[in-house]
């Protein structure tokens, strides 16, 4: 049997790609135009279908991977008499491959729409579909706006879907939406009206951005940019490992009806969408049927297929309903009766990462342990390294010392760095640090990989680059997951102590507040001592008290002689 070797068709200006769903494993017979994998950049996914029919018998990608065209996705052995089929031509209808279609996306604004850039919008403005190049009577699946709702230049405003693509469809403009003028079913082309906008100000409408390449700050992006998600999820691709357990389920469409938005929305939240009912059309899932989900599992009325096979995990168990009896409903408070109030949406980041704060607090039994590390010759060698390299432009700031400082301490203690799965305990060999990154939207936690494989100055360049780009709404998933401890460091800001919140399946996480001079005594004298304060959350299913003391203590002494990192 001939050995044939699947490689990515041509996917136009899909670059780096993720793929968030393997639909097939070695073993799996599958037929030409089958889709084997997903991809999903920030606005849109595309299945790519088998250029053969054949057995799998490697797969050469795995979840999270990036690919181009051309990457080698798996080695088939040809089926029998089946010929090798001819590579997907764009997507024009009857089995298709729906890459090109997706990749002949072209980044412009729509013709005739005057994006009008520097130019004020203002009165009445319509907002079309712009050109979707080979996308044809697509159906809208998804308004994302409503009458009343204020929108951003480049703020997602429906997803449409095809056959197997989905994306979603940016405003031109700034402005209030006075019209919404299709509905859920309809089908769109190029110039559909869309919406009707009464102009913003004297806001100008922003350049639109490359469609499919995601420069975009729009919310779409930003819905991936939160806490990395949990278990059951594992790395954030919940939908995509279900899927990859089943995936001959319903051969060519077995995977959760939802959108690009929505399968990340599930993915930051850990819910595994295979488990929900869609109440969209076509039993489509909505951001309502993910909330609802999320609820029912926080108040025990619904149980996870990864909660029932584990119960009586202690998870569950502290997530049931059973245990908070009698627990009051939520105060239902008309503040307008005690004065002027206005009323705000949280932003979808906010969203996201208060229901995995909120279940980690719940879930997880946290103990903080305060302590204080005497950074006085460490704040003298940083500041005279940064002097010294004041032309490179990097500068390093006392966290990337803490980056290295918790590597050696999870090193020393290894069951800081691990992630409860059940009753086993898994414990990593590989140290990625997450830090916490206060942004206009809200809190993120992006990752340093491989921090014991880099410096101070390489951590403290990629910690600038991620913090501005968790500040631009840009960070990919692929930059939040994976991390084995965080640091929030309320350092540049100020204050003492505080409690952080665990980032699960992390089981601990190092809180620091600003330093400060403290006269410290040395056995004759006090002497000016500049202190840094700890305060380290940990996981007590994980981790005793004595061992979170002695991490405190070993993480103290790392700072106040960093030579003792090198022992
Ligand atoms: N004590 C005293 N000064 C400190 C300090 C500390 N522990 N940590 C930082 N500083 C100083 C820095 O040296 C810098 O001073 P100069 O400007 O004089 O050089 C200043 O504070 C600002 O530092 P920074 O905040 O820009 O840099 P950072 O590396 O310390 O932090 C980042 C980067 C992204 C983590 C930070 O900007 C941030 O977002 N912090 C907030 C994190 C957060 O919200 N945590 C709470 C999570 S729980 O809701």
């Amino acid at each position: 049997m001939a050995m044939i070797e699947v490689k990515v068709p041509d996917i136009g200006d899909f670059k780096d790609v993720a793929i968030i769903e393997l639909l097939v494993k070695p073993g799996d017979t599958v037929t030409a135009e089958q889709s084997l994998i997903t991809v999903e950049s920030d606005k849109a996914s595309m299945e790519i279908p088998s250029s053969h029919a054949g057995v799998v018998k490697e797969l050469k990608v795995a979840l999270g991977d990036k690919v181009n065209e051309g990457t080698l996705l798996l080695v088939l052995e040809a089926a029998g008499a089946a010929a090798p089929s001819p590579q997907p031509s764009p997507m024009k209808g009857e089995g298709a491959s729906p890459a090109p279609a997706a990749a002949a996306l072209p980044p412009s604004p729509p013709a005739g729409e005057g994006r009008g850039e520097g130019a004020p919008a203002t009165g009445p403005i319509q907002v079309v579909v712009p050109d979707i190049g080979d996308f044809k009577d697509v159906a809208v699946i998804e308004l994302m706006v409503k009458v009343g709702d204020t929108v951003k230049a480049e703020q997602s405003l429906i997803t449409v879907e095809s056959d197997k693509a989905s994306m979603e469809i940016p405003s031109s403009h700034a402005g209030v939406v006075k019209e919404v003028k299709v509905a859920i079913g309809d089908k769109v082309n190029q110039g559909t009206l869309l919406v009707v906008l009464e102009g913003a100000g004297g806001a100008s409408p922003s350049p639109q951005p490359s469609l499919m390449k995601g420069e975009g700050a729009s919310p779409a992006p930003a819905a991936a940019a939160a806490l990395p998600p949990s278990p059951p999820v594992g790395e954030g691709r919940g939908e995509g490992g279900a899927a990859a357990h089943n995936p001959t389920a319903t051969p060519a469409r077995g995977l959760p009806h939802a959108s690009p938005s929505i399968r990340k929305f599930a993915r930051e939240l850990g819910v595994p969408l295979d488990e929900l009912k869609g109440s969209g059309p076509k039993g489509r899932i909505t951001q309502d049927d993910i909330q609802n989900f999320v609820k029912g599992v926080m108040g025990g009325a619904v149980q996870t297929a990864a909660q029932k096979a584990k119960a009586p995990a202690p998870a569950a168990a502290a997530g049931s309903g059973e245990a908070f009896p009698g627990l009051l409903a939520w105060p239902k408070v008309d503040f307008a009766k005690f004065g002027p109030v206005e009323r705000k949406d949280l932003s979808r980041i906010k969203k996201i990462s208060g229901a995995n704060l909120h279940r980690n607090w719940v879930i997880i039994p946290h103990v903080t342990n305060h302590d204080d590390a005497d950074i006085t010759d460490l704040e003298a060698f940083r500041v005279a390294t940064n002097k010294e390299n004041e032309k490179s432009g990097v500068k390093v700031t006392m966290l990337a010392f803490m980056i290295k400082a918790a590597v050696a301490a999870l090193k020393k203690f290894p069951e800081f760095n691990a992630s409860l799965d059940g009753d086993t305990l898994v414990l990593k060999n590989y140290f990625h640090i997450g830090f916490a990154a206060d942004t206009p939207n809200g809190l993120m936690v992006p990752v340093i990989k491989d921090a014991d494989k880099k410096g101070i100055f390489q951590i403290s360049t990629e910690m600038g680059e991620l913090a501005k780009k968790a500040r631009d709404g840009k960070l990919g998933p692929a930059e939040m997951t994976g991390g084995c401890f965080s640091i929030s460091s309320l350092g540049g800001i100020g204050g003492r102590y505080f409690t952080p919140i665990i980032n699960a399946p992390e089981v601990a996480i190092m809180g620091v507040c600003k330093s400060a001079i403290e006269p410290k005594w040395d056995g004759k004298t006090f002497q000016p001592r500049l202190m840094l304060p700890l305060s380290l959350s940990w996981d007590h299913r994980v981790i005793d008290g004595a061992a979170a003391a002695r991490f405190n203590v070993y993480f103290a002494s790392l700072l106040a002689d960093f030579r003792r990192i090198a022992l």
